[in-house]
């Protein structure tokens, strides 16, 4: 792995880690294993804490971590860009006040909630995302879930100017319904390679799309793109994307 892109990585792990750690209903334990994977890729010089399954050791790990990926070596603007970088997991999650930072930095548009039951029963743990666009096979999409029987939903908030004419793709293994403004255009409990919706028109405005995916045994993957216009489909542009409101009305015209 090139020096940025392992950078990147503990940056994505360190700021993994603060999300979980900010999260109260999630285990402080469950952010070990991000913690040690951004030790592995910052080639950190710090160890890991004794109590492992203490909020306050872990957070203390985070910010050595954190602190060498921020110091020496690192330009001026990349050490600026590490700690936003690593800081918009959990800041996002309790206030999103770095908006105010006029960083260039996005969080992602779209609202994850990840149970670790496969019917989305009882608590999940909610992340923000750049894309639905994940392919776990075999691995955990969060230590504190398991490898198999979990779900998560995935909602933002699409934006068009125009009149649109789309076709959403999703790959899911195992099951997936897309909804759009709440009408659902696919549902496959056991969908196999590349699942179609039908054309949807989009008038201008605002539009809910929610995923709600279910993963019960084996490899775990889902995947939406879509194409607009006819064109070849795409993930979706995050810059045409809202974060969702709390709510009843997630996605309210502007
Ligand atoms: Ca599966």
């Amino acid at each position: 792995m090139s020096e940025p892109s392992a950078r990147s990585a503990a940056l994505g792990e360190l700021a993994a880690a603060r999300a979980i750690l900010l999260d109260a209903k999630a285990p402080a334990s469950a952010a070990l294993e991000h913690l040690r994977r951004a030790h592995e890729h910052a080639g950190a010089d710090s160890e890991p804490p004794d109590a492992t399954d203490s909020r306050r050791a872990l957070a203390a790990w985070a910010d050595q971590i954190d602190a060498g990926l921020a110091s020496g070596s690192l330009s001026p603007r990349w050490r600026w860009g590490a700690r936003a970088a690593a800081w918009i997991g959990g800041l996002a999650l309790v206030v999103g006040l770095w908006r105010a930072t006029g960083d260039d930095i996005e969080p992602g548009p779209w609202r994850a909630r990840y149970y670790a039951t496969a019917d989305f029963s009882g608590d999940h743990i909610e992340r923000r995302e750049n894309d639905v666009n994940f392919r776990w096979q075999q691995r955990r999409p969060l230590p504190a879930l398991g490898r198999d029987h979990f779900s998560a939903t995935f909602e933002t908030c699409l934006r068009t100017w125009k009149p649109r004419n789309v076709r959403f793709h999703l790959v899911a293994n195992n099951g997936v319904r897309f909804s759009v403004d709440g009408n659902v255009v696919v549902d496959e409990t056991s969908p196999r390679g590349v699942k179609v919706g039908p054309a949807v028109e989009l008038d201008p405005g605002v539009h809910h799309l929610r995923v709600d995916y279910v993963e019960r045994k084996g490899r775990a993957e889902v995947v939406l793109r879509a194409s607009l216009d006819g064109a070849r489909p795409q993930p979706l542009n995050s810059d045409r994307l809202d974060y969702p409101n709390p709510g009843a009305n997630p996605c309210p015209a502007k």
